[in-house]
This record gives structure tokens, C-alpha cells and sequence, in this order.
């Protein structure tokens, strides 16, 4: 739990300091200057929709044994307490701790370099 608090303390000051620059605004994944780029609430919402995918009784809970390998494999580096359920909480710190560890400049978002 104090790393997870560190990551949201670490993406909510790299959100804060984004904030305060002079920057274009831009709709979510448009181009600036000729670049692409994500924030956060739109990374967040993609992999929502990645979870929800498989979430088909929509309970917040993926049991992902069944699910092809390559996704088995995926949900299980993220199932934090190992016990073959995939919660949305635990999908969420996944993907927090993965937008996190992709933003290399800490400016709270990805652009090409770093999603690629
Ligand atoms: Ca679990
Ligand atoms: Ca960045």
C-alpha cells in the first residue's frame, strides 16, 4: 500500500507540475506538433475498456485461468494477490505502476518515444 501511495503521490505531483506549464491545449491523444500523446484519465479509460473486455458478468472480477495464454499471462503479473482473480483495483495499480514507469520525463504523459 506505500508504494501505491508513493506512484499516486509521484503521478499526481508529475499531473500538478504539467498543469502549472504554459502548454496548448489539446483534445486527448491529439497531435502537438505533430506528436501523439496520452494523459492519464485516457490511458486509465483504454485499459478500463481493455478490463471490461473480459469482465463480461461485470462484476469487477476477471478469473483469468481460461482466458487465451497471452492474456492469462498478462492478468496474472498483475493479480497482486495471487489468488487467480483479477480485480479492477488490482488492474488499476497495474496500470497506474505501467503509465507511471513509461513516463520517462515525469511530465504525466506518454508520447511516442514513450509508449513505443
Ligand atoms: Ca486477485
Ligand atoms: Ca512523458
Amino acid at each position: 500500500m506505500v508504494a501505491i501511495r508513493a506512484l499516486l503521490l509521484l503521478v499526481g505531483l508529475a499531473v500538478a507540475v504539467a498543469g502549472c506549464r504554459p502548454q496548448k491545449k489539446v483534445a486527448a491523444g491529439e497531435g502537438v506538433q505533430g506528436h501523439q500523446r496520452i494523459g492519464l484519465p485516457e490511458f486509465r479509460q483504454g485499459q478500463r475498456s481493455n478490463f471490461q473486455r473480459y469482465d463480461v458478468d461485470r462484476d469487477n472480477v476477471v478469473e483469468y485461468a481460461d482466458l487465451p495464454k497471452k492474456v492469462s499471462k498478462r492478468f496474472r503479473r498483475m493479480d497482486s494477490n495471487k489468488d487467480s482473480r483479477l480485480t479492477i483495483s488490482e488492474f488499476e495499480a497495474a496500470s497506474l505502476r505501467r503509465f507511471v514507469g513509461a513516463d520517462a520525463n515525469r511530465d504525466g504523459w506518454l508520447d511516442n518515444s514513450e509508449l513505443n
